[in-house]
Parts: C-alpha cells; sequence; structure tokens
C-alpha cells in the first residue's frame, strides 16, 4: 500500500520554566491541547509555513524557529502519512490571542496536561525541552492508541 505524506508543521514555543500550548477548537486533533502548526502549503517553506501557522493561531511571531525533530504518523486504515516538521521557538513577540482554531495557554513544566494531548507527546517533549533532536515513526489506532513506535535522537535534522 502507498502511503502519501502530507506535511505538516508544529511549533512549540518555550520560555524558561513554561511551555505555550494551544486547546485545538476544530479540525484534526480537537479538544487537545497542542503546539501550533498546520499544513504546508504549495511554494512555501516548511519554516515559513510554521511561522505563519504560529501566527494565525497563536498570534505570536517569531524571526528564528530551532528545527527540532521530524516524526511520521501512519494511522491504520488511512492512506495519508503525516510528515510533521517540529520546531522550537525561545523568543518572540506579540502576546498569545485566541483564535477560530485554538485557544493559548501558558503551562508549567511539571503541569503539562500530557493526559489531553496525543499520546506521542509524552515521549518526545522531554527531548524537545532538552534541545535535543529526534526523529520518529508512530503508528496510531484511532487518535489514542500507539500500535508501534520508534524514536531517537539524532545529531541534525
Ligand atoms: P484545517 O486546514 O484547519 O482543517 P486541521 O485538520 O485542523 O487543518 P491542522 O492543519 O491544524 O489540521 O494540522 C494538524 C496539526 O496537528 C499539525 O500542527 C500537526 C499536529 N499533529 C498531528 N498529529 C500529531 C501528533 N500525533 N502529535 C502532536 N501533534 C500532532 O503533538
Amino acid at each position: 500500500m502507498m502511503l502519501s505524506p502530507k506535511l505538516l508543521t508544529l511549533v512549540l514555543v518555550v520560555q524558561p520554566g513554561r511551555v505555550l500550548l494551544g486547546m485545538k477548537k476544530r479540525g484534526f486533533g480537537v479538544g487537545k491541547w497542542n503546539g501550533f502548526g498546520g499544513k504546508v502549503q504549495p511554494g512555501e517553506t516548511i519554516e515559513a509555513a510554521a511561522k505563519r501557522e504560529l501566527l494565525e493561531e497563536s498570534g505570536l511571531t517569531v524571526d528564528a524557529l530551532e528545527k527540532i525533530g521530524n516524526i511520521k504518523f501512519e494511522f491504520v486504515g488511512e492512506t495519508q502519512l503525516l510528515d510533521v516538521h517540529i520546531f522550537r521557538a525561545d523568543t518572540f513577540s506579540g502576546e498569545p490571542t485566541e483564535s477560530d482554531e485554538m485557544r493559548p495557554q501558558w503551562f508549567e513544566l511539571d503541569k503539562i496536561p500530557f493526559s489531553q494531548m496525543w499520546a506521542d507527546d509524552i515521549l518526545w517533549f522531554p527531548l524537545m525541552l532538552q534541545k535535543k533532536k529526534f526523529v520518529g515513526y508512530f503508528t496510531f489506532q484511532g487518535h489514542d492508541v500507539i500500535l508501534s513506535q520508534k524514536l531517537e535522537e539524532v545529531e541534525a535534522l
């Protein structure tokens, strides 16, 4: 079976002691706390898409995004493979602002709501918070159960 990849971005905004997450109000992952991101548009670089989606969903502008991870997600019975490019931002301008898609909220690092997040997040957030780079491949059954997982630290992306 051929899995066609769909390019997506995901940005985590981190400050000393806290991380900004958004409650997804509609679409894919509705009801979960997540980083900010979405689909890369034709002709757009992945990093430009990451900045655009961050601004659209959170109201924040960033100069520099650090590439931190790449995870591919397969969903049993579905032909789309999600190819998610993950970035970390340590500085930003603007105020977190609710959008149609997301309700932003800061979380202290010992209060990250993993039980209301994608099941893979608890596995790679520690790497992301330590600025370690990683690649992974997760197979999901539905949206809550991980059937198989691969996650490894890498030197570069
Ligand atoms: P639109 O175009 O608004 O309908 P939507 O279907 O809501 O799009 P979109 O574009 O917000 O989806 O993209 C989904 C977002 O969820 C991307 O930022 C990637 C992220 N994502 C997908 N699977 C994830 C997972 N397992 N863990 C995670 N983030 C994930 O932390």
